[in-house]
């Protein structure tokens, strides 16, 4: 009798149309490749050295002002930029290139150099969400944009360039081809059953119980059935909206608090400031009607069984298929039975 739980299959990932292997039976191979170190983290609230805090000199010369809630600017090294000419190449009916125009926004969370997500507080972190507002809001308005990426990659395992907490925005003409997927699987269901994909799937994984982790009036958290990263996770709005400016007021609060209770668990999963890449997925701009689309934002971890093993996405995942040892299931359990007390708080208050 098959048992998704302990034999070797394939999970359909419903957002995308792609599957992934999962083998549960492999978890327990003996561990004795790389151990990543862990970086330091006792930082400063200031660093004069750091390109993001107030009153700091940037690459291109400009100096950030004395800020005290967030800061924004274009970032100085844009991959996509406003003035790329219109035109297209191809050769030999096989070549073929087209351009590309947009531009990258780079937000500073907060002028205390020292902190991250969870540290951040409440007051401060609806303040994150506002301007996350604002932007999607001022770059929807260039009828060039059809796709805003609201992201944030934290740590330096992850790439990122600075630990100052901060995010990207990297806004854009073309529909990237994550997004082509989430669009075509969104609508496609939508037209089928005219409720949005996300509204079922939550109602779905609220009955089952066994991949949720936290939730509150507005948001769930959910380890979803086709995750592919070890602690991977989504939140989903439980009102089907298409995007960020249709929060109501209690949905801005909410989101932040689901903000912080989340990576707040991350955190306290090994005692480490836990790294991912994460970021919303929202319905395209300027680009017609979405009604399928439902606002989610996905959270990718890289760490597997400690704050020093990470997970490799190499050899078979590069050439076939991604993979995963650890059940969704088993994720989400490890997940709910953390505290929402951040690891640094709690240890304060034990000395
Ligand atoms: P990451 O740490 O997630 O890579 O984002 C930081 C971005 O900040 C990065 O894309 C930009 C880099 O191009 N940057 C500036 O715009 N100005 C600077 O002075 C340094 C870095
Ligand atoms: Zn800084």
């Amino acid at each position: 009798m098959f048992d998704y739980k302990e034999h070797p299959h394939n999970r359909y990932n419903l957002l995308t149309g792609d599957w992934i292997l999962v083998s549960p039976h492999r978890t327990k191979r003996p561990w004795q490749g790389k151990v990543e170190p862990v970086p330091p983290d006792n930082r400063p609230a200031y660093d004069p050295k750091c390109y993001l805090c107030p009153g700091n000199v940037r690459a291109d010369g400009d100096t950030n002002p004395a800020y005290t809630d967030s800061f924004v600017f274009t970032n100085d090294f844009a991959a996509l930029l406003h003035d790329t000419p219109e035109g297209a190449f191809t050769a030999g009916g096989l070549l073929q290139a087209k351009s590309e125009r947009g531009t990258c926004r780079v937000i500073s969370f907060s002028p205390d150099h020292s902190l991250t997500l969870p540290e951040i507080s409440m007051e401060g972190l609806v303040k994150v969400v506002e301007v996350w507002q604002r932007e999607f809001a001022a770059l929807s308005a260039d009828p060039t944009i059809n796709h805003i990426q609201i992201f944030e990659n934290k740590g330096e395992i992850m790439g990122c360039s600075n630990p100052h907490p901060h995010g990207q925005i990297w806004a854009q003409s073309a529909l990237p081809l994550e997004i082509v997927k989430e669009t075509r699987e969104q609508e496609q269901y939508f037209a089928e059953h005219g409720r949005s994909l996300l509204t079922d799937y939550l109602q779905l994984e609220q009955n089952e119980g066994e991949r949720m982790v936290i939730g509150n009036e507005h948001f769930a958290v959910v380890v979803p059935f086709w995750a592919v990263w070890p602690y991977e996770t989504m939140i989903i709005s439980k009102r089907h909206v298409q995007n960020i400016l249709q929060f109501s007021e209690a949905e801005r609060t909410a989101f932040a608090a689901i903000l912080k209770q989340l990576t707040t668990r991350y955190d306290n999963l090994f005692n480490i400031s836990f790294p991912y890449s994460a970021g919303m997925h929202q319905a395209p701009v300027n680009d017609g009607e979405h009604p399928g689309w439902h606002w989610h934002m996905h959270f990718y971890p890289p760490l597997l069984r400690s704050a020093t093993v990470k997970k490799f996405m190499v050899g078979y995942e590069m050439l076939a298929s991604p993979q995963r040892d650890i059940t969704a299931e088993w994720a989400a359990e490890k997940l709910r039975g953390l505290s929402d007390v951040h690891y640094k708080l709690a240890q304060k208050e034990a000395e």
